[in-house]
């Protein structure tokens, strides 16, 4: 992986000075820069060394007026070269840049002790003894310094070699999809648009598509430049101008970033780790650099986690999981803190309340289940998306393997350890039988009843496939919104057992021309009511059938009318009119019963005529 080389240092230590006299290019490019001697904006150049080959070099402003573009310089580099001039010594944006060098992943730091040429021995003596002291309580305490005149060509060929160790020594591990930080956007002539960027992580290649975030604009990367070669693909590390396509010039600004599918969330709420460099009270106003961006907000503390904050921003911002990225208080605009984003899209919580923690260096089949099992009644795939800071596409094959390995259970699109599983259906069938028994005279319970009893979360597909899975396993008896418990039959009191006694007898003694509730309530002197009630108990109690609206029989008519079909079909096909002649009926009563029996795949209908299914 290339590394990119950067500059820091208070302003007019001659960084700008020095990149000239190490590479002979000017990295202040724009006339305001020129006209004033000063850097404004971050400026690059490129060195070809023997054993690293090309790398890039970011060139950034000392003067405090414009941290926040050292701050877009800063969040890509692997190695600094801080400039200090012999002449001055440590100076304020010294200590800033280096302290925020220190908060970000940077690997390696060189001091170049600039201006040289200006300072006689005793004064390079005091300001090699202030930097070391400066450096001595940091983590770059064993770093090189070496005196350096960009005028006189002192030191040179040693900050060369220098540097190139520091590349060949620092170790940056690229994991994940690429994205580049926006930060410039230009158009060329015949080809439109164009950014460029530090790519801060993985390899993008020509022809790939991308997305621009914030704004899910998605792209196509029609080519790719870097340090005025034409290239097929670049990587971390390396100064990178792509040629987007989809897009125009002013539908893309600074502080965006570009990435492969599932590299970059739109965000305002980031779970980051940091490092402290002054504790800062819960909720104080912010700015946040991340990327190429700054944006406001707010910063939240955690109790349980005290080196995890919440940055809660104004305006939405591109955000890549483990993304380095720096707070500074909103005003005056001093550094707090810095860090590497923990969770991209991050869920509002309290103080007190502890935040989803992934263990960063495990598999990703681990956080899955980790963060599966942290949710008893399951987890949505956005969610542990969210969490992880990984699109669906993504986990896709880990998702597929877990539940190979069975080790987890999907149901659209939520999700389970299976163990998790087990205990939440177990208790949901408690549940179940435990309205059987408060409501014994009904066959089957609304399913949110249960779902509420067992304290279950389930709603929408994700219930539905559930409960289609226990009834496959048949743990559940599922009709339309109610569920049942194979086992259970209701029971019904002396007194309405006598009264569906008396309505089987009004059904059978009309034959297949069964009477119709009213005309039973007339029969059997009871309000039509009590009639309407009886008969839905006697359905639920799996006494009755109910063939079509208002068309009820008992088991036993059914019997002898299944008995009658057998007789008539002989093996053979038959129709309807010799089903209704045989049993003395009307179509009225027929055709419901044959369809009754289609649908209980006792016959099965073909054009005009009927089979029985059994043999
Ligand atoms: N004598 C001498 N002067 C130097 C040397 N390097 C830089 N300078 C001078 O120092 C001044 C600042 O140099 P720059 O390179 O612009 O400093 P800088 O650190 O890039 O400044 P900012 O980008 O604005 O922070 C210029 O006038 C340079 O000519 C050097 O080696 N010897
Ligand atoms: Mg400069």
């Amino acid at each position: 992986m290339a590394k990119l080389i950067g500059t820091a240092g208070h302003v007019d230590h001659g960084k700008t000075t020095l990149i000239r006299a190490l590479t002979g290019i000017d990295a202040d490019r724009l006339p305001e820069e020129k006209q004033r001697g000063m850097t404004i904006d971050i400026g690059f150049a490129y060195l070809d060394l023997p054993r690293v080959g090309r790398v890039s070099i970011v060139d950034v402003p000392g003067h405090e007026r414009f941290i926040t573009n050292m701050l877009v310089g800063a969040l890509g580099i692997d190695v600094a070269m801080l400039c200090v001039a012999a002449d001055e010594s440590v100076m304020p944006q010294t200590r800033e840049h280096l302290q925020i060098l220190e908060l970000l992943p940077v690997d390696k730091l060189v001091v170049a002790l600039t201006r040289a040429d200006l300072a006689d021995q005793e004064t390079r003596e005091i300001a090699t003894a202030e930097v070391e002291e400066l450096i001595a309580s940091t983590r770059f305490g064993s770093a090189q310094i070496v005196p350096v005149s960009a005028h006189k060509g002192e030191g040179i060929e040693e900050l060369l070699g220098l540097l190139e160790e520091a590349l060949l020594e620092s170790d940056q591990p690229s994991r994940g999809p690429w994205y580049l930080p926006i930060d410039r956007v230009f158009a060329v002539k015949g080809h439109g648009c164009v950014v460029t960027g530090t790519l801060a992580q993985g390899e993008v290649k020509v022809g790939e598509i991308a997305y621009v975030e914030p704004g899910r604009r998605e792209v196509r990367i029609r080519g790719i430049h870097s340090h005025e070669q034409q290239l097929e693909k670049s990587e971390k590390g390396k100064r990178t101008a792509l040629n987007l396509g989809g897009v125009k010039v002013e539908e893309i600004h600074r502080g965006q970033a570009v990435g492969a599918p599932g590299a970059l969330f739109e965000t305002t709420v980031i779970d980051a780790r940091i490092r402290w460099v002054e504790q800062a009270r819960h909720g104080v106003r912010v700015r946040v650099s991340i990327g190429s961006e700054e944006a406001i907000g707010r910063m939240f503390l955690n109790e349980v986690e005290p080196d995890v904050v919440q940055l809660r921003l104004e305006s939405p911002v591109a955000c890549a999981l483990h993304q380095p990225l720096i707070v500074r208080r909103y005003s005056p605009p001093d550094v707090l803190a810095g860090g590497r984003v923990l969770v991209p899209q991050a869920k509002i919580r309290r103080k007190s309340e502890a935040p989803t923690l992934v263990h960063e260096s495990g598999s990703e089949e681990d956080a899955i289940l980790e963060v599966v099992a942290a949710a008893p009644s399951g987890v949505m795939t956005d969610e542990i998306c969210r969490v992880l800071g990984k699109t669906p596409q993504a986990l896709g094959d880990t998702f597929e393997s877990l539940v190979r390995g069975g080790k987890l259970k999907g149901f659209a699109g939520l999700w389970l350890t299976s163990e998790a599983f087990d205990s939440a259906s177990e208790r949901l069938i408690e549940a179940l039988k435990g309205q059987h028994e408060a409501t014994p005279q009904q066959s089957s319970v609304p399913r949110e009843k249960v779902l509420h009893a067992a304290k279950l979360p389930w709603q929408g597909k994700p219930l539905d496939r559930i409960l289609a899975h226990l009834a496959a396993e048949d743990r559940v008896v599922v009709s339309g919104t109610t569920i049942r418990d194979p086992n259970f039959a209701i029971s019904l009191s002396p007194k309405q057992q006598a009264l569906l006694e008396r309505v089987k007898e009004g059904l059978e003694k009309e034959g297949v021309n069964v009477p119709g509730s009213l005309e039973l309530a007339r029969a059997l002197a009871v309000p039509v009511q009590a009639i309407d009630e009886i008969v839905r108990l006697g359905l639920q109690a799996g006494e009755l059938v109910r063939v079509a609206d208002g068309i009820v029989y008992t088991l036993r008519q059914i019997e002898e009318l299944k008995e009658t079909v057998r007789k008539i079909s002989g093996g053979k096909p038959f129709a309807a009119a010799q089903f209704r002649d045989a049993v003395g009926t009307t179509r009225k009563y027929a055709i419901p019963l044959l369809e009754y029996f289609d649908q209980i795949r006792f016959t099965t209908r073909t054009g005009d005529m009927r089979m029985l299914n059994e043999r």
